[in-house]
């Protein structure tokens, strides 16, 4: 796990994240989009959207990256203590959407990113160690989760 020390930089940033959720959350996921086109592929609902433009008019792709945002906001603030929170979403994310492993990681070096490019002096070199050991954690306990739902990930 990480420390108090961690935690405290980890909640601090996203802090300053939460009253930007849809925007960032929509940023978030173009940036997925666009950098891994793989991974578009999973979504029924967003696997024919073709430009950025159409990416941003989208209320949909906006919603999803709201909820993406609002979940991992709850699992950070967990600290620790995450299994409830993220036994659902592994469960859902092993058996109907069986994402792997690796795509999570693309996400959330995407994040890490667009956080740091909106905050570059609220999110320095400290914080940033923190967020990638916190989402590093959400990760390891994904995929040892995803295997119990026997996905290999
Ligand atoms: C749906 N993804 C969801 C849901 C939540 C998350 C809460 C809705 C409830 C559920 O189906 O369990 C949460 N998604 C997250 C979190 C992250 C995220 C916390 O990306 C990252 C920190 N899911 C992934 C990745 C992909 C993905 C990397 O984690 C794709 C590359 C896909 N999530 C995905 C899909 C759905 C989903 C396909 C269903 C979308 C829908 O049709 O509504």
């Amino acid at each position: 796990g990480l420390s108090d020390d961690e935690w405290s930089h980890v909640l601090g940033i996203w802090a300053k994240v939460e009253p930007e959720l849809p925007v960032r959350g929509q940023e978030v996921m173009i940036r997925l989009f666009q950098v891994h086109p793989e991974t578009q592929e999973r979504f029924a609902k967003f696997k024919n959207l073709k430009t950025i433009d159409e990416m941003k008019s989208s209320e949909e792709l906006k919603k999803h990256g709201t909820t993406v945002l609002t979940a991992l906001g709850r699992i950070l603030k967990l600290k620790n203590n995450h299994e409830p929170e993220l036994k659902p979403l592994a469960e859902s994310h092993a058996t109907t959407h069986k994402i792997p492993v690796k795509y999570l990681e693309f996400i959330c070096e995407i994040i890490v990113k667009v956080i740091a490019e909106k905050h570059p002096s609220d999110f320095g070199a400290d914080s940033q160690a923190a967020m990638r050991k916190a989402l590093e954690l959400f990760r390891n306990d994904m995929a040892s989760k995803y295997k119990e739902f026997g996905f290999q990930g």
